[in-house]
């Protein structure tokens, strides 16, 4: 299947827009505390501990305020959003949701990926902070494949704010929500491109990525009914993860959220987006930065692995071969 790709064009023009007139909104994003809003009913999407959600974190950065952030497999990193944290931020807490109760555990290095600022339209919005001790719960696997083949299936968590597709963001942050969502497309218009997808309410008048995606590549798609669900503020550093063969695997870091403003959008927020139905949200893609990420965490990558059997291949062709020239006969 050609691989899914968003295109430029129209697309970009609208979210350059929102991006722009939006950058109060990331600042808002980075330092209060907000939510993933639903489509119906906003308390939805609350979650229990005892899930693979354990190792969606809050974080609590040096300036106040709240993110989220996801857990890594080595269970002492954990990954979120760059713009969440102060540029000279070394130290801070994150606190995991368990079955038998709040964990909170420090964090004393923090490792910014290459390029990252503190405006997401920059691209590589992401950073790892080392725990000082390891998580009470199981940390996630990378997604690594860089191509989506159509609208893929998502579920996103964050400890933002909340509320519905019609109100959009009204009611504080700090519980831990999750709901479904599909990746439309990457937008090519910002370094590493990120994960778009958009806020249905079913309609087509409000399937934005439906309209605004080059018509090549363009896959009309209306939302996942009740579950369907969108960043709020507070969410800003939260996990979108993608299921292999019945694991959730971490595909996206959340970014930013943009309004393409009326009519797609069903309100003209187009300078404030506030997370109703006709927005968007973009995912900062872990596998354009897998390499980066295995670097932190000292996970070989499976490329370096690939390396080392080579070598030893290569060893011991070189052995072999200096054997048959030493026993060949004068
Ligand atoms: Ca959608
Ligand atoms: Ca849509
Ligand atoms: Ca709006």
């Amino acid at each position: 299947m050609r691989p899914f790709k968003q295109a430029t064009g129209k697309i970009e023009s609208a979210l350059r827009v929102g991006l722009l007139a939006s950058g109060l909104t990331f600042g808002i994003v980075a330092n209060t505390a907000n939510a993933i809003t639903f489509a119906n009913d906003p308390n939805l999407g609350a979650v229990s501990p005892g899930t693979y959600l354990d190792g969606t974190v809050r974080l609590i950065p040096q300036l106040g305020g709240a993110c989220s952030g996801a857990l890594l497999s080595t269970g002492v990193h954990v990954i979120t959003a760059a713009h969440c944290l102060d540029p000279n931020t070394t130290s801070g807490q994150v606190t995991f949701s368990t079955t038998t109760g709040p964990v909170t555990i420090g964090f004393g290095q923090v490792s910014f990926a290459p390029g990252a600022t503190p405006d997401p339209e920059n691209g590589a919005d992401l950073a790892i902070l080392t725990l000082n001790s390891p998580a009470p719960v199981s940390g996630y696997q990378i997604y690594r494949n860089l191509t989506l083949s159509g609208p893929t299936p998502i579920e996103l968590a964050g400890y933002g704010a909340t509320g519905t597709g019609l109100t959009g963001a009204t009611q504080g942050g700090g519980v831990l929500r999750a709901g479904t969502n599909t990746y439309d497309g990457i937008f090519d218009g910002i370094p590493g491109n990120p994960y778009i997808f958009d806020f249905d309410d079913g309609t087509s008048e409000h399937d934005a990525l439906g309209n605004l995606l080059d018509p090549a590549n363009r896959v009309p798609h209306v939302g996942t009914g009740n579950t369907e669900a969108m960043l709020a503020t507070g969410d800003s550093g939260g996990p979108s993860f993608v299921q292999v063969a019945g694991t959730w695997e971490l595909a996206g870091i959340h970014s930013f959220i943009a309004s393409p403003g009326l009519p797609l959008d069903i309100d003209d927020t187009i300078e404030h987006p506030n997370s109703t139905f006709g927005e968007l949200s973009a995912d900062t893609r872990l596998a354009f930065y897998a390499s980066w990420i295995d670097s932190v965490t000292g996970v070989p990558e499976p490329e370096s692995w690939a390396l080392m059997v080579a070598g030893l291949v290569g060893i011991g062709a070189a052995t072999h071969r200096s054997r048959r020239v030493r026993e060949q006969p004068q």
